[in-house]
């Protein structure tokens, strides 16, 4: 049902600074940018085994944009570091539907908006081994939508 991992997700305090990190020590150059406002996060996506049928991974960098989003709570108790991993899957109703019938919080009644429009739905830390889990469906022709909502 999960067919790979979508991503990863670093939260950090100052963006700029972060992709600037992964830019001069790796050479990951940013792939795409938004501001998703439900989540209270701007982030920076860097693409890993890019393809251009969807079937990328990439490292999510993330800094809140503000003091009430989830993220910004995580870092004032954690520091900066690995936030939550996501899975990638084709039907993200169907497998949040099955993994909330054994019994692990599914935190949205009905998946929300994720990256590069992208739907996705969170799965309680405390149900699976302290790890924030995402289950991630990719927009379909999701690299061609992303470039209309580049910022960069
Ligand atoms: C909280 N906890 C975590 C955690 N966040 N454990 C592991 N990883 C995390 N990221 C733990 C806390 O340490 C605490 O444990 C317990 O869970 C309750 O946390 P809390 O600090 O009291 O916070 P709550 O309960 O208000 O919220 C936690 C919850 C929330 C997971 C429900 O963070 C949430 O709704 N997250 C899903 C949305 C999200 O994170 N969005 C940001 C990424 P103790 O032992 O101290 O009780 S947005 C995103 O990623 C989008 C843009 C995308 O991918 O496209």
């Amino acid at each position: 049902m999960l067919t790979r991992i979508d991503h990863i997700g670093i939260a950090c305090f100052d963006l700029d600074r972060t992709v600037e990190f992964y830019r001069s020590t790796y050479g990951f150059e940013v792939f795409h940018s938004e501001v998703n406002e439900e989540q209270g996060v701007r982030e920076a996506m860097l693409r890993i085994n890019g393809t251009d049928d969807g079937g990328a991974s990439y490292l999510q960098l993330l800094e809140p944009v503000r003091e009430d989003s989830t993220v910004a709570k995580w870092l004032a108790k954690n520091g900066e570091g690995v936030h939550h991993i996501a899975f990638g899957t084709a039907d993200v109703d169907a497998d949040a539907a099955e993994i909330r019938g054994k019994g692990v919080r599914v935190l949205y009644d009905e998946p929300r908006k994720g990256s590069m429009g992208s739907r996705i739905t969170f799965l309680h830390p405390k149900d699976c081994g302290g790890v924030l889990t995402e289950l991630v469906t990719a927009a379909t022709g999701a690299h061609a939508e992303h470039a209309e909502q580049t910022e960069h």
